[in-house]
């Protein structure tokens, strides 16, 4: 089953409600081992959060092991629904995305966001925190790809994501691209040679900004990534 198309009229707009996190498990605790197979990502393709947890997935080759479905693009007052653009729920056959968060926590008051990560052996969700999600998928379940969160660069990796969260993630502030244009121009990704989990946080942001080729190297970096085959699938 799939819910039925957006109807405004009758449902109204999304109201967005009170972001909370009641769901923080995380993956590797005695509650969620970290077993292949067992976890499911909900996500929709229009937000750059959730779109971090498909490129993430991707970079570390998880794609046999934590499997991935979508939402619908649109939202109408039921929230977020599983339609024929994106297909059915193949897990739980839910229509809409709150019978997860009910299903978790019956009566659920907060808000329902993507991405969501679900535990299929419990049938409750894992997390809808989206930096512990990306987090775990990188350093959880082994896989290939680069070293996207290293022991001995995690407290700078967390403070410059700290800082993209506040200057570009939730709006872009002045002279930011210009901060991260003068970094970017003796390195292909914001902590060099490799790829880290700073770059997953800035470039869904950046890829939705108007066209900023005045900052060289950071379009250069953005185009960069566009190129990749873990990134630019992830974007229309
Ligand atoms: N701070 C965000 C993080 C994740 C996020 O923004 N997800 C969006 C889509 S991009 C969402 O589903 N938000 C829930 C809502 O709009 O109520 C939130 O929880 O809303």
């Amino acid at each position: 089953m799939t819910a039925s198309p957006v109807d405004l009229d009758t449902y109204g707009p999304y109201g967005r409600g009170t972001p909370t996190y009641p769901f923080q498990g995380r993956i590797g605790s005695p509650r969620f081992p970290a077993e292949p197979g067992r976890y499911h990502l909900y996500v929709a393709w229009v937000c750059p959060y959730a779109q971090r947890a498909v490129i993430v997935r991707r970079l570390k080759g998880l794609e046999d092991v934590v499997s991935l479905s979508y939402v619908d693009d649109e939202r109408d007052g039921r929230g977020w629904a599983f339609r024929q653009r994106r297909g059915a729920d193949p897990i739980n056959g839910f229509d809409f995305l709150e019978q997860a968060y009910h299903a978790t926590e019956p009566g659920y008051p907060g808000h329902i966001s993507v991405p969501v990560l679900w535990d299929k052996q419990q049938g409750v969700i894992v997390s809808n925190n989206y930096p512990d999600i990306t987090i775990d998928l990188a350093t959880r379940f082994g896989g290939g790809g680069p070293d996207l969160y290293p022991k001995d660069r995690r407290a700078e990796i967390d403070e410059l994501n700290d800082w993209i969260f506040h200057n570009v993630n939730k709006g872009v502030t002045p002279g930011s691209l210009e901060v991260l244009d003068d970094r970017l121009k003796d390195r292909p990704y914001l902590f060099g040679e490799e790829i880290t989990e700073a770059d997953v946080r800035l470039w869904p942001s950046l890829v939705r900004l108007a066209p900023f080729p005045e900052h060289k190297h950071l379009w250069d970096y953005t185009g960069r990534l566009r190129e990749h085959d873990a990134f630019g699938p992830t974007h229309a």
